[in-house]
């Protein structure tokens, strides 16, 4: 047998040799020197996606990101498969239990009293919590359920008791289109049912003279029997320019020209507003002028789904409706300049509402669970639009250095950055509470700088660590840096709304696991015999219930839940636009002839 070494034992006996006691000491220091950056760094937090440097790379178009599988990221920090889909059937079983608990002890009412177990008309009396749960129910794959409720739509009829003859009664227009109009047509999309369509096209039908206004934008309200209008002139963002998806997407299915004018009546009134030094839609409209009046600038109450509804139109008419993105682009830059500061101590990044904003804004620091629909908002913004998509802004409203500031950036950038560092402060809400419920608004103390200005000195000072506003530090006693203004979670669904869409767009697991936490908390202190109830204080165990359950909480809240943790594509973003009640509608690519007879700009 030979005594000669193998060629591989060679080469360790001659690499042994030339091992001295200074190469010993180099690795051992380089090894502690990396140890300890990757302790005290987020290094180990990075992931691959948007904000992995903020140069210019732009990111991928029109490709929804796949979620960061098990296989291909840190086993450690993200649960196999099996554990999510566990999760994604916890948020079927929720919804099941909240669904039958209106099924069995208020349908066919409008929601659910799930504390007492009976029931409330606080809306028309149509039923809403059914309307409203039609698309949760098909994309959870509930037949029964869907077969039953189509046996009651069967019978609806959309007409109002009048308690004294003669004098009307008005529907509200807005809730009525996003949750029952929204709804139906939304269930029409995925079944496919005639009679879905028939029901959805009378409604629109029986609405319709909300818009016999002097500016076409609708009224508040209708007496659905008689056709008279509610006689107030003034109406709130809101509710004056939150239908057109709706009315887009029938006018499509029924070719009805009459439909696609009321989205085109709303879109040439508020194309003709005149922003000036507002910069953006403001709060309060005149119906006669059509006209915004006052200064009072803001995306959450009141004004909210108005924004929403600039990019939404634009991704659901195939990238058509340019006044629509022009709007949205000059919303953008306002909110981003003016409307978004950072907490004093703890970096928090939060959207306020401003007075005045023809002269100098006047932030209240409110900071509202509806405006947390924003970030998801700006996300899939940078995500669908084309990269080209801010060119042609003509920022309104904004000081000249503002402006500049802004263009210093690549828009896609500097837009993410703004959406994950809103979308932390708004679930750090949840987390801040002893609950782990968010509340419905805090107000944050007046010392916090505008957020622009600080990314300005970030900028300046090389883009050194973070980017402002991203990754804000805990909450430390006497340091929140807010007070609780209104203590109640009302099962509302924005800020678990934005939770899915930076899941969608950044493939970031951290979402979907903070998620879970409050999906967690939901289940633990709102749950009640009955289904599920608003509570009145998160900042005390228990919180205390308020015997509501409002029907967003079936149509948004739990099928956003449920979609954060599907590992299935259930609602592709490129080809499905959410309605501001989370009801899917698939994106329209108008043929020439729908373009000729609709009169849609090509
Ligand atoms: C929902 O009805 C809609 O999302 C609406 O646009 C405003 N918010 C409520 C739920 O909070």
């Amino acid at each position: 047998m030979s005594t000669t070494p193998s060629p591989t034992i060679m080469s360790l006996h001659n690499l042994s040799r030339r091992i001295t006691f200074r190469h010993i000491a180099i690795v051992a220091f380089s090894s502690l020197l990396l140890f300890t950056l990757y302790t005290f760094s987020d290094w180990h937090h990075a992931r691959p996606g948007i904000l992995d440097d903020y140069g210019d790379r732009p990111p991928p178009q029109h490709a929804p990101r796949p979620p960061t599988s098990p296989t291909d990221q840190d086993t450690k920090t993200s649960p196999p498969k099996t554990v999510w889909a566990e999760r994604a059937q916890n948020v079927r079983e929720a919804f099941l239990y909240a669904y039958r608990g209106y099924e069995n002890y208020a349908a066919p009412h409008d929601e659910l009293l799930p504390v007492t177990g009976s029931h409330i008309d606080n809306f028309n009396g149509w039923a809403v919590s059914m309307h409203d749960s039609l698309s949760t129910i098909l994309l959870m794959g509930l037949h029964d359920e869907f077969s039953r409720a189509l046996v009651a739509i069967e019978k609806t009829n959309f007409t109002l008791p009048h308690p004294v003859k003669g004098v009307p009664v008005y529907t509200p227009f807005f809730e009525t289109v996003i949750r029952h109009l929204g709804g139906l047509l939304s269930a029409y999309a995925y079944s496919h049912e005639p009679i879905l369509l028939k029901v959805a096209d009378d409604l629109a039908t029986k609405l319709a003279p909300v818009f016999n206004t002097t500016s076409g934008l609708p009224a508040y309200g209708v007496d659905p029997d008689t056709g008279a209008v509610s006689p107030r002139r003034e109406a709130v963002a809101a509710e004056v320019g939150s239908c057109q998806l709706e009315y887009a997407y029938l006018a499509r299915l029924t070719g009805k020209k009459e439909h696609y004018d009321r989205t085109a009546s709303i879109m040439k009134a508020i194309a003709e507003v005149n922003l000036g030094r507002v910069g953006m839609l403001a709060q309060d409209f005149d119906l006669n002028t059509g006209q915004h009046i006052k200064g009072h600038i803001s995306v959450g109450a009141a004004s909210d789904s108005l924004h929403e509804y600039l990019l939404k139109l634009y991704l659901l008419t195939g990238h058509t409706d340019k006044v629509s993105l022009d709007l949205y682009v000059k919303t953008i830059n306002r909110v981003l300049t003016t409307l978004l500061y950072v907490s004093p101590n703890r970096g928090l990044l939060y959207v306020t509402d401003a007075f005045r904003a023809d002269l100098t804004p006047i932030p209240t620091h409110k900071f509202e669970h509806l405006s947390c629909f924003l970030p998801g908002l700006i996300a899939l913004g940078a995500h669908t639009l084309p990269d080209n998509a801010f060119d042609d802004a003509r920022p309104m409203g904004l000081t000249l250095q503002d402006e500049n500031e802004i263009q210093q950036y690549n828009w896609k950038k500097l837009h993410m950055i703004a959406a994950q560092g809103l979308a932390e402060a708004c679930i750090q809400m949840y987390e801040d509470q002893p609950t782990g419920l968010g509340p419905e608004e805090v107000e944050f103390s007046d010392d916090g700088q505008l957020w622009i200005r600080q990314m300005r000195k970030w900028r300046l000072n090389g883009k050194q660590g973070k980017p402002p506003g991203i990754g804000a530090k805990k909450s430390e006693v006497g340091r929140e840096d807010y007070i609780l203004r209104k203590q109640a979670y009302l099962l509302r669904p924005e800020t678990l709304e934005s939770v899915f869409l930076l899941w969608k767009t950044t493939g970031d697991e951290i979402w979907r696991e903070r998620g879970w936490a409050a999906f967690q908390a939901i289940q633990k202190h709102t749950q009640t015999p009955y289904g599920y109830s608003s509570v009145r204080n998160v900042s005390y165990i228990p919180p205390g219930f308020l015997n509501e359950m409002p029907s967003y909480f079936l149509a948004e809240t739990l099928k956003y839940l449920y979609l954060l943790f599907s590992d299935e594509d259930l609602v592709p973003l490129d080809r499905w636009v959410f309605n501001t009640e989370a009801h899917p509608l698939p994106v329209i690519e108008w043929t020439p002839w729908e373009r000729r007879k609709f009169h849609i700009p090509s």
